[in-house]
């Protein structure tokens, strides 16, 4: 039987994983949609021919004994209400990132789980699904390049809306690195910075951007991020670990050279959905088997959820302090322990 999914939130990358589940992944319907602009949600239930039903609210979706798993894709504002009472109701959820955008937001959707008792939550946090990602993680795991010791990151978007603020820099765009780093080193985060560069004349004057981020772990890796998101040029991410015996660097994504006009070029895409495309079907088709298959979700959890918004919170005092913020993590909860010890296994 397919999975039976609501979707929470139809703009961007709501209607992305709708026309992923209906068109190119295996074993689950959207049966249910809603979002706060009905039209947009009309739009894509036209657009895919779904049968889906129409919901006003997030409430009455999530009640809809008809819908097994909920997906989470409306603006990060409204996701912690909507995550809970998802879990009140004892649906599987998919969150997009961030999973709340505060830390205690997510410190009550972590203890709403726990009280639960047994893992209800996946956080999209998709770069852990990336090939190139993987391999870098691959090598980390198989002591490829010995300790690492320093880590250097580019994220660039091409351009931004006017909305775009300087703390969304962090909360927004950031929170990737601050994922998939910690996943990739195995070690949490103690302290942050945060770095202006000059401005770039593209950016609205309410934005301050570049920025460079300096992360330090627990075992003292310095890891320096490059937020630019004007760069004007393409959706750019790179990541490179120095190691005390050798270099590793994220692949850019295979495609065509193309030689014309007296020029080598490659496609490097414009925006996430492009860059990230392969990611996010891993992600969602892991999500159906395993909650299909095993009656669990074994991905990024709500632990890394709360992390994520710990340091993120931290990054946001750094960028108006000027000084190196302290990141005071507490131990991760049994319960994410254990599970992910049984992720780990499945
Ligand atoms: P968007 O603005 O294109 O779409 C959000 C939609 O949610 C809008 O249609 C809005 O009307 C709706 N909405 C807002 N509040 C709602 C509520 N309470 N109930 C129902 N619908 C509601 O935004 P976008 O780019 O799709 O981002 C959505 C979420 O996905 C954000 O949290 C964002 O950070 C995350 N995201 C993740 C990406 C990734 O790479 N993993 C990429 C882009 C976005
Ligand atoms: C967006 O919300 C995303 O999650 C993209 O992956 C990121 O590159 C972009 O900066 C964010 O605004």
């Amino acid at each position: 039987m397919a999975l039976k999914i609501g979707v929470i939130g139809t703009g961007a990358i709501g209607r992305d994983h709708i026309r992923r589940v209906t068109k190119s992944l295996a074993g689950a319907e959207i049966v249910a949609v809603t979002d706060v602009n009905q039209q947009a949600a009309e739009a894509v239930l036209d657009e895919f021919k779904l049968s889906a039903t129409l919901y006003k609210d997030d409430v009455d979706l999530i009640e809809d004994p008809n819908v097994e798993a909920v997906f989470i894709t409306s603006w990060g504002q409204a996701h912690e209400s909507s995550v809970l009472r998802a879990i009140e109701a004892k649906k599987f959820i998919f969150c997009e990132k961030p999973l709340a955008t505060t830390a205690d937001g997510c410190m009550r959707i972590v203890e709403a789980e726990i009280a639960h008792g047994h893992p209800l939550v996946q956080v999209g946090f998709m770069r852990r699904y990336d090939n190139g990602y993987k391999q870098l993680k691959q090598a980390i795991d198989g002591n490829v390049i010995g300790e690492p010791l320093m880590v250097h990151c580019a994220h660039r978007n091409a351009s931004v809306a006017e909305r775009y603020s300087t703390d969304m820099a962090i909360h927004d765009t950031l929170i990737h690195e601050i994922d998939v780093l910690r996943w990739l080193i195995d070690d949490d985060y103690v302290s942050a910075q945060v770095f202006y560069p000059k401005k770039t004349k593209h950016a609205l004057p309410h934005l301050k951007d570049p920025q460079i981020v300096m992360l330090e772990t627990k075992s003292g890796v310095i890891m320096n991020v490059e937020i630019f998101v004007n760069c004007t040029y393409g959706y750019d991410i790179q990541c490179e670990v120095v190691g005390e015996d050798g270099l590793i660097r994220l692949p850019d994504e295979a495609h065509i050279q193309v030689r014309k006009d007296g020029q080598i070029g490659i496609d490097i895409g414009m925006d996430w959905q492009k860059r990230f495309a392969h990611a996010y079907d891993v992600e969602v088709q892991e999500f159906i088997d395993t909650v299909r298959e095993k009656g669990t979700v074994s991905g990024p959890t709500a632990w890394d959820g709360y992390i994520a918004a710990v340091t993120a919170d931290a990054c946001v005092r750094a960028q108006t302090s000027n000084m190196r913020e302290n990141i005071d993590l507490p131990d991760c909860p049994d319960f994410y322990k254990k599970e992910k010890t049984k992720a780990q296994a499945l």
